[in-house]
C-alpha cells in the first residue's frame, strides 16, 4: 500500500483552533491578574514558537525587563497554562471549533481502505481529546492508531521528533505515510521525518513560506465546498482531495525526487 498511514497535525490543520487558543490565553492572563492581552497580530508572530508554555516564556523574554519580575512570571507559567488549557477545553467542548472541510471525509475514506490514522501535534493531550470528542464524538479518539502530542517529545516542531514518535508507534516507514500540516514549522518537522506532506494553510499561516510542500491546497475540499479546479490535473474540475487521488499524486512525485530538486 503506497499510503499506509495519514499523520495529522491538530491546530490549524484538523481545525482552525488558534483563535480559541488566543482567547483562552487572554482569559488566563485576566483571571490570574496578569495585564497581558495578545492581539491577533501579536499572536500570529508568537505562533512561530510552538508549544503554549514555550510561547509564554518567549513573551516574557521579549517583554519583561526586571529580573525579579521575570523570575516571578516564569514561575507562574505552569499555572497560567493550566488555566488556559481548562478555558480552551471549555470553548472547544462548547462547540467553538469544527473540523476543516474534507478532514473527516478523507479520514473515513482512508480507514475504509485499511490506511492507519495518527495525530502528531505540539498541543497538550487534553486539547486533542477535547477536539476529537467535540467534533467526532466518542468514537473520535479510537479512529487513531496513535496520538503523539505535547510534552511526549522534548524537541517540538520544527524538530521531527513528534512525527518520528508517531511513525515508530504505528510501525510504518516514512516513505509509506503522508503528513498533513498548516504551518512552516509543521512542514519542516514532517519533512525532517521524511514524510510526503500536504499543507493546507489558514489565516494564521498563509503568509509563511510553504512553497516546499509536496501538495499545497487551500483546504481538502468536500462536495459541499469543492476546491477550485486545477487545469491540467486530475482535479481539473472543481473537486476535493480523495484518498485515491492523494496516493496517485504521491506516487507521481515521491519525496526523494522533490528533495533532490530542492537540494
Ligand atoms: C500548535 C501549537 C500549540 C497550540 C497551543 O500545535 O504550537 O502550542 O498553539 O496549544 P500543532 P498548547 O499545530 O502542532 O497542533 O497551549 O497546548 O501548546
Ligand atoms: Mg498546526
Amino acid at each position: 500500500m503506497s499510503v499506509a498511514a495519514l499523520l495529522f497535525d491538530v491546530d490549524g490543520t484538523l481545525a482552525d483552533t488558534e483563535e480559541a487558543h488566543r482567547l483562552a490565553f487572554n482569559d488566563a492572563f485576566d483571571r490570574l491578574g496578569i495585564g497581558w492581552n495578545w492581539t491577533p497580530d501579536v499572536y500570529r508572530g508568537l505562533l512561530d514558537v510552538t508549544g503554549g508554555k514555550q510561547r509564554i516564556a518567549a513573551w516574557i523574554a521579549a517583554t519583561v525587563t526586571g529580573a525579579a519580575e521575570r523570575a516571578r512570571l516564569t514561575g507562574m507559567i505552569p499555572a497560567i497554562h493550566e488555566v488556559k488549557t481548562q478555558r480552551y477545553n471549555a470553548l472547544v467542548g462548547g462547540g467553538a471549533v469544527s473540523l476543516r472541510e474534507g478532514v473527516q471525509r478523507l479520514m473515513e475514506e482512508a480507514r475504509s481502505a485499511g490506511c492507519l490514522l495518527a495525530i502528531a501535534s505540539t498541543t497538550t493531550p487534553a486539547n486533542v481529546d477535547a477536539l476529537l470528542r467535540a467534533t467526532l464524538g466518542s468514537r473520535g479518539i479510537g479512529m487513531f492508531g496513535t496520538i503523539a502530542c505535547g510534552d511526549e517529545v522534548t524537541r517540538k516542531k520544527p524538530a521531527p521528533d513528534i512525527y518520528e514518535l508517531a511513525l515508530v508507534r504505528l510501525g510504518v516507514a516514512p516513505e509509506d505515510a503522508v503528513a498533513f500540516e498548516d504551518s512552516r514549522n509543521g512542514l519542516l518537522a514532517a519533512h525532517g521525518a521524511g514524510l510526503w506532506t500536504v499543507v493546507t494553510p489558514n489565516v494564521w499561516t498563509a503568509s509563511q513560506d510553504l512553497s516546499d510542500a509536496d501538495l499545497l491546497l487551500p483546504h481538502l475540499g468536500d462536495p459541499g465546498r469543492p476546491l477550485p479546479g486545477e487545469p491540467g490535473t486530475a482535479l481539473e474540475e472543481a473537486a476535493w482531495l480523495t484518498y485515491v487521488e492523494l496516493a496517485r499524486r504521491k506516487a507521481c512525485r515521491p519525496r526523494t525526487e522533490r528533495a533532490m530538486e530542492s537540494a
